[in-house]
């Protein structure tokens, strides 16, 4: 498949790039893609931000945001030199960006806080040879969790001028390896901690463990790594193996020679040339093996006479969507499975507070009795900008079998906000900003559950006040809290948001049209003055806090 002359091969490369390219266009017909008013060497690429569910092997369903639906997103290759266009197709509900590292140039200008349902493109010259990352970037606190939540991939800069393996041996690789190592979490505080629930090849846990990579004895591979991260530092190593040609960042001026491992910190990366020895299976590893080996970051490779071999194994994750029964649910910022988002059903002696952390609350179910007054507490740090782009949060429940309905201020970073909860029932709540925050409070009776720790704090506070302070002596002035009525509303609130982050279009118009009958019937309630619904963003403000 690869030809001795290098030049051909880089044709192919850059023929291949296109075809990437034009297979990316979706709702772009290829004739404009490729029409002639167009130079030839402008390669195109089509990225769409969304939020997704989709498996990250092993029984796991993860759910986040994607570009084109899958984690880690399509992989790009271009050629040292070209005019590279990417478009950002925003068809999520919430804000998404790009940040592309291949460009030494002011992307954020171009595609940074692409609003939901807006289109932003980026030109640039791909001047520079190597293994880039890209990643969603909305712009402040955004970027960060829009990162861990799944939004990433690998952009190539083919060299000009071949690496040194071609000048020594004056060969091409036998086959080509686009790897990503990439971490998963399953909460922001595990984000804040580095403490990944998972580590993972190209989108799954042990994905190449399972279907090992086939190789021949001799084989040169070309290994193009990149650590997304977005935390921790990988020492990549092949067990049985030491690395021939090692160019940092893949940039053929960068060589390294005969080592064990690389190292690489979050968005380091590498081009790597290796002969595969001899036959045996090798195992490719981070040797950070407690936190990230035995957390699924192994492949194989295994190299035998004969082996039938793809030449190019991709990094895009996989693409066949979520499973159906999954054993675990890993929402980062949502709900997951309960064996991951456990209840925590809080004793007197606990600390009665709940952390808004890295986009998401922490712990995300509490169970607590009639009486007991919840404290929730802003540590996130980014408290600048607004939206998406800002790390503030607040407390909107939207759904709930009991009368404690209410919304809270937004909180800036280390301000609390607490509430009595005075009636049993299983509360929902949302952050109003950013809506896929989920969390759960269960109220119940300690007369009448059976499972009941202790009996409950008689507060002294009023159960329907909510009280707000600041460390930086910020007025609380109205103590937004309002008596949402327990009818059938919340009950349509509570469906219309679960289908919020639905990626289908029917399910997306039927949230759509629930939303506007909620919105409906709360304009037509004298009890509450105002509800506040962004149609661009399907983001709910407080009820009536204006
Ligand atoms: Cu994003």
């Amino acid at each position: 498949m690869f030809h001795r002359n290098y030049k051909q091969f880089g044709l192919l490369l850059t023929s291949l790039a296109v075809l990437v390219a034009l297979l990316s266009v979706s709702g772009c017909d290829n004739e404009e893609a490729s029409s002639a008013d167009h130079p030839e060497d402008v390669v195109r690429f089509e990225l769409v931000a969304r939020s997704d569910v989709l498996t990250i092997g092993d029984g796991v369903n993860f759910e986040g945001f994607t570009f084109n639906g899958t984690m880690p997103g399509p992989q790009m290759v271009v050629r040292e030199g070209d005019t590279v266009e990417i478009t950002v197709v925003n068809e999520d509900s919430v804000t998404h960006g790009l940040s592309m590292h291949a460009a030494n140039t002011f992307t954020s200008g171009y595609v940074g806080n692409i609003e939901a349902g807006e289109t932003a493109t980026l030109t640039f010259q791909a001047d520079y040879p190597g293994v880039y990352m890209y990643h969603c970037a909305p712009g402040g606190h955004g970027i960060m969790t829009h990162t861990m939540g799944g939004q990433f991939g690998m952009l190539v800069v083919l060299p000009n001028e071949p690496y040194q393996m071609e000048q020594d041996l004056g060969r091409e690789p036998d086959i080509e390896i686009f790897m990503i190592q990439h971490e998963v979490y399953r909460n922001g505080r595990d984000f804040f901690d580095g403490n990944a629930q998972y580590v993972m090849f190209n989108g799954e846990t042990f994905r190449y463990v399972r279907e090992p990579i086939q190789a021949r004895p001799d084989d040169y591979i070309r290994f193009y790594f990149l650590n997304v991260g977005p935390n921790l530092t990988t020492t990549f190593h092949a067990v049985g193996g030491i690395w021939d040609y090692i160019y940092y960042g893949g940039n053929p001026n960068n060589r390294m020679y005969g080592t064990q491992s690389v190292v690489a910190g979050p968005t380091d990366s590498y081009v790597i040339d290796w002969q595969v020895p001899s036959e045996g299976y090798f195992t490719l590893v981070s040797h950070a093996f407690g936190t990230q080996a035995i957390k699924g970051a192994v492949g194989i490779i295994e190299a035998y006479e004969d082996n039938d071999r793809d030449v190019v194994v991709r990094s895009e994750g996989r693409s066949d969507g979520p499973l159906e029964n999954p054993r675990r649910f890993v929402s980062p910022f949502g709900l997951g499975s309960e064996d991951i988002d456990y209840p925590v059903r809080l004793s007197p002696y606990d600390r009665h507070t709940i952390e808004m952390v890295g986009n998401s609350y922490y712990p995300k179910r509490v169970e607590i009795p009639v009486g007991t007054e919840l404290t929730w507490i802003n540590e996130d740090v980014f408290d600048m900008l607004e939206g998406e782009l800002t790390g503030k949060h607040d407390v909107v429940i939207v759904s709930g079998t009991g009368d404690d309905f209410f919304s809270t201020e937004l909180l800036d970073h280390a301000e609390t906000v607490s509430y009595t909860f005075a009636s049993p029932g299983t509360y929902e709540y949302i952050c109003s900003i950013h809506p896929y925050m989920r969390g759960q409070v269960v109220v119940y009776d300690p007369a009448t559950d059976g499972r009941a720790g202790f009996s409950g704090f008689q507060s002294d506070a009023d159960p329907q006040l909510v009280s707000f302070s600041s460390p930086s002596g910020r007025q609380g002035s109205s103590p937004v809290i309002s008596d949402l009525p327990p009818s059938s509303l919340d009950v349509r609130l509570s469906e219309a948001t679960a289908h919020l982050y639905d990626t289908s279009p029917e399910a997306y118009e039927n949230a759509m049209t629930q939303l506007a009958q909620v919105r409906q019937a709360f304009a037509i309630d004298p009890d509450v003055s105002d509800f506040f619904l962004r149609p661009d963003q399907l983001t709910f403000g407080a009820f009536c806090a204006f």
